[in-house]
């Protein structure tokens, strides 16, 4: 064996599995299940990046370079084990090794639950960029809390959906609790103000309540490379004071077991919305346990250097990701103020150039403000350095408009209402060097709309683009590794996964007969895996030779899954009316939805039963047959994803122009090879660019439009779309069920103004899916496009989008790799 960080041949590898399912498992090898199969290699692979790991951070230390911490409350990872094997490239290794011992290492894989501490894009953004610094080698650590249940696991039943919680920790071989590593964090209380002996007022904090934070470290390996980073969550317990103590003593058994849960309960669980304000005690809890947890942690990584505080940004990055960590910016004032005794300006000149902000929407209801009383109960000094850090914003900013009374209200971090809120965005911005939106259209609104005085303030430079991209390790090399492979084979190596503009050599190979085969047929495979895996779950048949047309992303009216199951009613009427003859010329398709609704969200879960309703009706309709399904998919997550997306032919990111600031699952389906029906929205801008106008199929209203047409539909100005009717009209007679549940659904495109102006886009999409199926019919022209697009995507690496991040937003370097 060369070195402990290394297997020294296969088997090693089923030694140290075979071991730990022995010794560290404390089972039988005859009664092992896949699930002991999996515990084996996870910690025999596991032991392999513990040791990089260790390497890394010791290297990390000793050079002592800049590092960025990217703050997030949400890590969508999905599975680690097959990552892992995969940027360790061991895995045709694991394959045999599993194969020889008795496993499938397919279903081993399987076995392991998803890690879900996440909603959506935000969190699953987060995951990726994790992927990428480790890959790029940049000192990085990620900050995020620990729930004990991620997003819920939903069910559908009777068309419905049903939350139950995700407990994801009965087995979690990848965290290491660092019970030595805590930070005490305080909560309520109030401020003692005295002047001390040289005449300067003091504020003390003196809390109420104290919550310890315990760090649980989590190894994210790079693809091909030594480096291991650091994934830091915070999880909560009760500190252990006398308090407990003397409770329990005294008998209040009850009483002490009380005061654990209350604590326990900060990192308890996920908030399951996805661009939605909760606006809820316990989540401005959560984000400021996790906010002082993570820079106690970080200042006293810098106090161990010995530098002065002026140099704390030249050795420290942070990134805002969304507004939930912006307490984080006047904690660190406060640390530095009131901790450190900095003067104010020395100090907030460290805060602001420490810390990014990225903005990841525009909506107005998923712009996140706290109630004033609310703060003033919970963090009392926070409140008071919130008010000084606005006093002399807004000093500046009467300097620079003078006597302009509305320029004070727009820009003031307080909101002037009943009761006076705090808005997190400005607070953002105001505390931090630079401001970046997640693709260009959407960093050009929010320098055009919501942020559009903070420019006039600050000027345009304060305010950057980085446009959002994925790990083609997970999306591309881990989820389709057929295809992968493939394109390996024409490049000469896996270089392609590190610098994926080689994609582009791929047009040389347009005219390859045998390639182009081969490309369709990894398709094709791709596709029966999911219909098996649609009949064994849903019990629908689906051909496999049919367009699979997907929309999978969580259910919400501006991303308009309702427009797609309309048009899924108009196609089965249409198909109702036609005669033997002409359904001949048709092309089969399949549907296929998936994604959660906010469980609070009717509409969104009125949305899930209509599909369901609808995919009842039609798929047990003999007269239709092959030609129409539709499919809804249980409980959405990256798990299932990594085998959807690479089955699809066409998928839908149909939102609204101008109300999703990017989407990535945009840039997932393309880079399989599958092509995009889609909205001028987000990214899909920019695929355009990329792919070319001929690869995808675009239509409906530009954001620019927008406004005038919801102004239209307030004043009573639209028509509602016939063939939009003639749906409505169907879902009303009772088809689908009682048409009583769709009620709210059909009055928001009439009284309740069509606010996502789906009438407005229904027949440009309708015409537009029929422009669909006429590609579709040409395989030779289908495999071009398809070919064609995956050549171009190589600008929607997130590793790019890191680079960037690292240029012009963090100002850091790659680590050389240690060893
Ligand atoms: C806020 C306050 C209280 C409780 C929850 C929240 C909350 C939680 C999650 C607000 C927003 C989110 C998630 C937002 C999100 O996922 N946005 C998506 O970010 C992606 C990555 O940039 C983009 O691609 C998507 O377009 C955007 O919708």
């Amino acid at each position: 064996k060369l070195s402990a960080a290394e297997f020294a041949g296969k088997e090693d590898f089923q030694r140290e599995v075979v071991r730990h399912i022995e010794t560290t498992l404390a089972r039988s090898l005859y009664n092992c299940d896949d699930g002991a199969a999996y515990g084996g290699a996870a910690l025999a692979v596991r032991d392999q990046l513990v040791i990089r790991w260790n390497k890394t951070q010791q290297n990390q230390t000793i050079r002592d370079q800049k590092r960025v911490y990217y703050l997030s409350l949400e890590f969508l990872m999905g599975r680690a084990l097959d990552n892992s094997i995969l940027n360790l490239d061991v895995k045709d290794m694991a394959r045999d090794g599993m194969g020889e011992l008795g496993f499938r290492i397919e279903d081993v894989i399987s076995q392991e639950h998803d890690a879900a501490l996440g909603n959506g894009g935000l969190g699953r953004l987060a995951a990726c960029f994790l992927d990428c610094l480790a890959t790029l080698n940049y000192p990085a650590w990620g900050y995020g809390l620990r729930y004990k249940y991620g997003i819920f696991k939903q069910e559908i039943v009777d068309g419905y959906q049903v939350e139950t919680p995700d407990y994801w920790l009965d087995f979690n071989p990848w965290e290491f609790p660092r019970h030595d590593v805590t930070v005490d964090i305080m909560f309520y209380g109030h401020v003692n103000q005295y002047t001390d002996e040289n005449g300067k007022v003091v504020k003390v904090w003196e809390g109420g309540e104290i919550v310890k934070a315990v760090a649980h470290d989590v190894p994210i390996p790079g693809y091909k490379t030594n480096t291991v980073n650091n994934l830091r969550l915070w999880a909560s317990q009760p500190a252990s004071g006398e308090f407990d103590f003397q409770k329990f003593n005294s008998g209040d058994y009850e009483g002490s077991i009380r005061d654990q849960q209350r604590a326990e309960t900060i990192s308890a669980v996920l908030y399951p919305n996805d661009n939605i304000d909760a606006g809820k005690e316990l989540r401005l809890k959560q984000q400021y346990f996790w906010v002082a947890a993570s820079l106690h942690d970080i200042v006293r990584r810098f106090k161990k250097t010995h530098r002065p505080w002026s140099e704390f940004s030249d050795q420290v990055a942070i990134q805002l990701n969304d507004t939930h960590p912006t307490l984080a910016i006047v904690e660190l004032q406060r640390i530095l103020v009131d901790v450190e005794t900095l003067h104010w300006d020395e100090a907030w000149d460290i805060v602001t150039s420490t810390f990014g902000y990225t903005n990841h929407t525009v909506l107005p209801e998923a712009l996140e403000k706290w109630p004033v009383p609310l703060v003033q109960h919970l963090l009392p000094r926070h409140l008071q350095i919130i008010y000084e850090i606005n006093l002399y914003f807004l000093q500046q900013v009467e300097k620079k408009f003078p006597k302009n009374r509305e320029m004070l209200r727009n820009l003031s971090i307080i909101e002037e209402s009943q009761p006076q809120v705090i808005r997190m965005a400005f607070l953002a911005i105001i505390g931090s060097h630079k401001v970046n939106g997640v693709a260009e259209l959407h960093s050009d609104l929010i320098k055009s709309t919501i942020f559009k005085d903070f420019v006039a303030f600050y000027g345009p430079d304060k305010f950057t683009n980085v446009t959002n991209g994925i790990t083609p390790r997970r999306w591309l090399h881990q989820a389709n590794p057929k295809l992968s492979d493939l394109i390996s084979s024409k490049l000469g190596g896996y270089e392609f996964l590190k610098d994926l503009s080689q994609l582009e050599n791929l047009k040389k190979f347009l005219n390859d007969k045998e390639f182009v085969k081969d490309w369709m047929d990894i398709k094709l495979a791709n596709k029966v895996r999911l219909a098996k895996y649609i009949k064994e779950t849903n019990g629908i048949a689906v051909n496999p030779h049919a367009l699979f047309d997907i929309q999978v992303k969580r259910i919400h009216e501006y991303k308009r899954q309702q427009m797609n199951i309309f048009g899924v009613i108009y196609r089965y009427l249409q198909i109702k009316e036609m005669s033997l003859e002409e359904r001949k010329n048709l092309v089969p398709r399949a549907f296929i939805f998936g994604g959660k609704a906010a469980p609070g969200y009717w509409m969104a879960k009125t949305i899930i039963k209509l599909i369901n309703g609808v995919g009842d009706v039609v798929n047990n309709d003999k007269d239709i047959g092959d030609l129409l399904k539709v499919v809804f998919l249980e409980d959405y997550n990256v798990s299932k994803a990594e085998m959807i997306i690479p089955a699809s032919d066409i998928s839908e990111h149909i939102s609204t122009a101008g109300t999703e600031a990017s989407g990535t699952s945009n840039m997932k389906f393309v880079l399989n090879g599958g092509l995009i029906i889609g909205t001028m929205d987000g990214a899909n801008i920019e695929i355009t660019r990329e792919i070319g106008e001929e690869n995808i199929f675009l239509f409906g209203n530009v954001a620019e439009n927008v406004e005038d047409l919801r102004h239209a539909h307030r004043f009573g100005k639209v028509e509602m779309d016939p063939k939009l009717k003639k749906v409505c009209d169907t879902i009303n007679s009772g088809l689908f069920g009682d048409a009583n549940i769709y009620a709210g659904l059909l009055s928001s495109l009439t009284t309740g103004c069509d606010y996502y102006l789906v009438s407005d886009d229904f027949s440009s999409y309708l015409t537009t899916q029929d422009l669909v199926d006429e590609a579709f019919k040409d395989k030779d022209g289908w495999a071009e496009k398809s070919i064609s697009s995956v050549a171009l995507m190589g600008f929607f690496s997130a590793d790019r989008c890191i680079n960037e991040y690292a240029d012009m937003i963090w100002n850091v370097e790659p680590l050389p790799e240690h060893k």
